[in-house]
């Protein structure tokens, strides 16, 4: 693996998901892979999760980590090839991608959708930027368009607790009073699109996800309908893609409640985390036996690591 920017990097989801879970029984087996090895992660926007358990798996493998919050903390990054910088933004991509570079072996980049521009997000610039010009691997940490991390985690996280071949798993939207990405709920489509199981997405009308992530899964209008016999739910909101981040919703009757969960096969409850209690789940709900939420988080340490590992040993090739 050269890079890890979304599924596509992948060959073969399966067995990197059983590698993952055979890692997590011996997350040091591999401590002297990343011996002398840098790995520099770069925040654009908050993190809890990505930030610990990516800085954990690669202390895991030996690696050294440096952190920086470039959002708050670095230059303001031009990215425009031929722009006059007489404006408020003091570093190109061209140069800050190349000297990060020199700094450490691989740079990891988390910088969000800015929802106020559709074109700039759908073309992925930072992400893109730094491929292009770091020349060394860059692990996607959730960009504008995707979270593959996430998404690789949450496949762990099914292989460990479906009980069957072909589990019914809902992606359903609830309301949210910011407008948040599509990133998530986007990995999550890509990576269901590789599993057996029967996919179900549900979210109201005029909150479609982009067509082109979605166009080979199943889309159901009614919520309560789409939950009939799922045996996992995960709940995500984001904001709308058509009306592109504008908040046009705000039934709370999307909220996922016990009343909701009865409707399924005994599902197991799931959501990427931060989470709004009793907005987008309710207390009951999160706090059951069925709900996943900490294992999924559990799960970030051994997908990243996963992702290094391969990234180190190709490297090594
Ligand atoms: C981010 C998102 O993409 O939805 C990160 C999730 C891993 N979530 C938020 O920004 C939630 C913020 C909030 O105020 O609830």
């Amino acid at each position: 693996m050269n890079n890890f920017i979304s599924f596509s990097d992948i060959d073969n989801l399966k067995l990197l998901v059983k590698e993952a879970i055979e890692l997590k029984k011996n997350p040091l087996k591999y401590k002297k892979l990343g011996k002398d090895k840098t790995l520099c992660l770069l925040f654009f926007n908050q993190s809890l999760r990505t930030r610990l358990s990516t800085q954990k798996a690669a202390q895991n493998l030996g690696m050294h980590v440096i952190v920086m919050n470039f959002g708050s903390e670095g230059w303001e990054l031009e990215f425009e090839d031929g722009a006059i910088m007489n404006q408020n933004k003091s570093e190109h991509i061209k140069e800050a991608a190349r000297v990060i570079a020199q700094y450490c072996d691989i740079v990891a980049i988390r910088a969000f959708a800015s929802l106020t521009n559709k074109e700039k997000d759908q073309a992925e610039l930072v992400m893109n930027g730094f491929k292009k010009y770091a020349g060394i691997p860059v692990i996607n940490m959730e960009s504008a368009l995707r979270h593959p991390l996430q998404a690789l985690a949450d496949a762990i996280t099914l292989q460990e607790f479906k009980t069957k071949h072909k589990p019914k798993v809902v992606l359903s939207w609830a309301a949210h009073p910011k407008a948040l990405p599509h990133a998530v709920a986007n990995s999550f489509v890509e990576m269901m699109q590789l599993q057996d199981a029967d996919f179900v997405i549900t979210h109201p009308k005029g909150y479609e996800l982009d067509p082109e992530i979605t166009k080979h899964s199943t889309i159901e209008y009614q919520q309560e309908k789409a939950l009939k016999n799922a045996d996992f739910v995960y709940v995500k909101n984001w904001s709308s893609f058509k009306d592109y981040g504008k908040v046009t919703n705000t039934d709370a009757n999307w909220t996922i409640t016990s009343h909701k969960m009865n409707l399924t096969n005994h599902a197991k409850f799931m959501h990427c985390l931060p989470v709004r209690r009793n907005v987008i789940v309710m207390d009951e709900v999160i706090d059951s036996e069925n709900s996943l939420v900490i294992n999924q988080a559990n799960n970030r340490t051994f997908a990243a690591q996963i992702v290094l590992k391969k990234i180190l040993e190709d490297e090594k090739k």
